[in-house]
């Protein structure tokens, strides 16, 4: 599919490819990325998933106003489970996923980067959530991530005012963990890549599970989950590993990537 970019390996990368319509996710784009996790969960060998957009002005400007212009309510709401699907597939990866956003990341593109782990932001890179401007309110799920990442008093003013903020700002929110010169991105993206595909893959997905917790639990459920979730660890062969590289003063081998 030419509007999806996808290069394999042990730091796989997917390009959102539609630089003419500012990377804007239509129905075509969802679904291929949806095929294109399937084959990501099951593959073994990829560690690491970027995700960042083609072009320098968009990593991905929202859902596809032109098509949702034309979309019926029973249309509309089967988009939406679509990208709902899609932003949860991302949630539920059991490796971490980065976005690299390049630019513009609107509506369901910032929505697509909340999915994700982490965020880097080139210094070109905008935020916002601009559906109240066309008459809706986000729908791939900006009105639940956005809060639980930057709270709920700057999350209510940028939905019912759409108003875009810069890279300076979100990293100022806690919403980017850095910002980056643009043609850095890619580089300082990988480069951050590489050290956590360094470590424990089996450690890494429990992490994530235990992380994901936190946004999908009360907080005692979220504290007895990481409780039997650490000590499944516990019996990992790479918490033998990592412990005794530790007292032997070497790197760890890990069993489990
Ligand atoms: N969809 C489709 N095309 C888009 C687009 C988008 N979101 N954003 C930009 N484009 C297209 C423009 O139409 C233009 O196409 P041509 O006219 O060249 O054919 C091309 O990209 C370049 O854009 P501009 O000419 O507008 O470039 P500017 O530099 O002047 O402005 C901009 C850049 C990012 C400020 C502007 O393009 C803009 O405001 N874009 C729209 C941003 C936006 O509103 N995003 C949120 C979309 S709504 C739901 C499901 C999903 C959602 C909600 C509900 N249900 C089914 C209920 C999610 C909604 C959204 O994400």
């Amino acid at each position: 599919m030419e509007d999806l970019i996808f290069e394999t390996g042990e730091i796989a990368t997917l390009t959102i490819n539609r630089p003419k319509a500012l990377n804007a996710l239509n129905r075509e784009v969802l679904e291929g990325i949806a095929r294109i996790l399937r084959d990501v969960r099951h593959d073994a060998s990829v560690r690491i998933l970027i995700v960042t957009g083609a072009g320098d002005r968009a990593f991905v400007a929202g859902a596809d106003i032109a098509a949702m212009s034309e979309m019926s309510v029973v249309e509309g709401q089967e988009f939406m489970r679509l990208g709902h699907r899609v932003m949860q597939t991302f949630e539920d990866l059991p490796i971490p996923v980065i976005a690299a956003v390049n630019g513009f990341a609107l509506g369901g593109g910032l929505e697509l980067a909340l999915a994700c782990d982490l965020i880097l932001a080139s210094e070109k890179a905008r935020f916002g959530q601009p559906e109240i401007n066309l008459g809706i309110i986000p729908g791939f799920g900006g009105t639940q991530r956005l809060p639980h990442r930057i709270g709920q008093v700057r999350a209510r003013e940028l939905i019912m005012t759409g108003e875009m903020f810069d890279a300076r700002t979100a990293l100022e929110w806690g919403l980017v963990n850095h910002v980056v010169a643009a043609e850095a991105l890619i580089p300082e993206t990988r480069k951050l890549a590489e050290k956590i595909a360094g470590k424990s893959g089996f450690a890494l997905r429990q992490a994530k599970a235990a992380l994901r917790a936190s946004f999908t639990m009360e907080e005692d459920a979220g504290l007895r989950f990481e409780q039997s979730t650490v000590a499944v660890v516990f019996g990992s062969a790479d918490k033998t590993e990592g412990m005794k590289a530790f007292i032997e003063k070497r790197q760890p081998k890990w069993q489990h990537r």
